[in-house]
């Protein structure tokens, strides 16, 4: 295939997550999510806001599958909301038949639009009682057997429409924003001012590897037991930034590289692929770091039919030099740095803290996973970004989102890049947003949407100018001439 083309059958679209978009936290028998009681302690939100109506997309779904035909896209990827399906999480607790029929109506209702579903098990919004029966994912083994089966609830329901499953979106957030510094539900850390309970230098590791051991214990059960019925696949979505040395000539930055990817990436990757979690992150966390048992480590080695990405940036790194590294660090004892030595910025600033663009990455970090995972099947199933002060721009001029359609454009050709010179296999991109969205900790602030949602009235949407701009690249890239 000559550059720049993709084939007909390459899986674009959007992608979104439930407690971001839903809304209708009390209707129709949900139960309550840990983010429901995260939202409602004092100082986790910045705009004090929660989801409680969100997007509405609870109500207003067919806006939203319009939203996607009008552009063209041929998947979306969406969130399953836990809570809703059984409220109290539990394997012994009652299934709620009205929240898998909301899921099996919505994706009737995407397959009448020709667009594919691309599902998330778990995209963050765990049943709260979980935590109170026993911490959630602290505990490995209660986890496990409720998550499982609430997955197999959710196979049984939607196994003959959805061909392509998510586990655990991003297990990195969850363990490190959830366990460690504390900035997303449950909410813990060892900072005693900002959470009552937590040890940031142990349970973001036990976390970490239950989601795992979760994520291999459903695969078994999708692979046994769905997929000589429905075909199908499955797969966990990792989100990793790439990185570049702070001083280029300096070994020891470039190597700090490679041992960042590792605690970011490979932590969770490494497992995947190769049954065990990388030297490197066992020799700092030392007995810190779970073991695998033998059948664990069996079970989870080659558990991906797809390795599902999530990627928005780059940062620059710098080793640090204390040979021992801080007992809660996490990061692999190095600097997150925007700047190199000579004092350039990786790339513009947006109006997350966290991120800024440098396409270039994209197209390194795919050609990196691809070399260390044998040429898996990457599925792209997040890149996106926000805008420095969007949500204060008047509306006409938010839909003129010309950062983020060149954003796009930047990326996505990094994408068509690895793939058609470097000949990384990459079948598919779903792009985050469909909508602006409740953005966690940073409540509505920050919009990702190529949508503008009009939270004021009535949750209206109205497409922004890179919605269009995703549209015609992928219409152009996919009709060979
Ligand atoms: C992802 N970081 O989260 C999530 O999957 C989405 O739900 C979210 O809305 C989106 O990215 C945009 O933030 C991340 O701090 C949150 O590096 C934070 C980070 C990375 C990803």
């Amino acid at each position: 295939m000559s550059h720049r083309e993709l084939p007909e059958d390459f899986i674009w679209g959007f992608a979104t997550a439930a407690y971001q978009i839903e809304g209708a936290i009390h209707e129709d028998g949900r139960g309550e999510s840990q983010w429901d009681v995260f939202c409602n302690t004092p100082g986790k939100i910045a705009d004090k806001t929660s989801g409680v109506t969100a997007c509405d997309s609870y109500h207003q779904y067919q806006q939203d599958i319009d939203l996607l035909k009008s552009v063209g896209a041929k998947a979306y990827r969406f969130s399953i909301s836990w809570p809703r399906i059984i409220p109290l999480g539990g394997r012994d607790d009652p299934v709620n038949e009205a929240g898998i029929n909301w899921y099996v109506n919505f994706v009737d209702a995407l397959l009448a639009a020709g667009i594919e579903p691309v599902a998330t098990l778990f995209h963050w919004d765990l049943p709260a009682e979980l935590n109170k029966r026993y911490g959630g994912p602290l505990n490995k083994d209660e986890f496990t057997a409720d998550f499982v089966r609430y997955a197999k609830v959710m196979f049984e329901a939607l196994g003959s429409k959805v061909k392509h499953w998510i586990t655990f979106n991003e297990p990195w957030c969850t363990s490190i924003l959830g366990y460690h510094c504390g900035i997303h539900a449950p909410g813990r850390c060892s900072d005693r001012n900002w959470s009552p309970e937590g040890n940031s230098a142990t349970e973001p590791w036990i976390v970490g590897h239950s989601l795992l051991v979760a994520h291999a214990h459903t695969v078994k059960l999708y692979r046994e037991e769905m997929k000589p019925k429905f075909g199908g696949k499955i797969g966990i979505t990792l989100n990793g930034d790439w990185v570049e040395p702070w001083d280029a000539k300096d070994p020891a930055d470039v190597e700090a590289c490679q041992r960042k990817l590792e605690f970011s990436i490979a932590w969770f990757g490494d497992p995947v692929y190769f049954g065990d979690y990388p030297a490197s992150i066992r020799k700092q966390i030392g007995d810190r770091l779970p073991e695998f048992t033998e059948e664990e480590s069996a079970l989870i080695k080659g558990s991906n039919d797809f390795y599902g990405m999530n990627h928005y940036c780059a940062n620059y790194i710098r080793h640090k030099d204390q040979e021992v590294a801080d007992e809660d660090d996490i990061a692999g004892n190095l600097e997150l740095l925007f700047e190199n030595k000579a004092g350039e910025s990786i790339g513009p600033e947006t109006q997350s803290a966290w991120l800024r663009p440098y396409a270039i990455g994209f197209r390194k970090l795919l050609v990196w996973i691809s070399k260390r995972y044998d040429h898996p099947t990457i599925l792209v199933t997040e890149n996106g970004t926000s805008l420095k002060a969007e949500n204060d721009l008047p509306v006409d001029e938010l839909l003129q989102d010309d950062f983020r359609a060149w954003y796009f454009q930047e990326y996505i050709g990094a994408m068509v890049d690895a793939r058609c010179l470097d000949g990384v296999n990459v079948i598919g991109y779903l792009a985050w947003s469909l909508l602006d969205n409740f953005e966690w900790a940073e409540g509505y602030e920050t919009r990702f949407g190529v949508t503008y949602v009009d939270y004021e009235h009535g949750q209206t949407r109205h497409p922004k100018k890179s919605a269009k701009v995703i549209g015609q690249l992928f219409t152009e890239l996919t009709n060979k001439a």
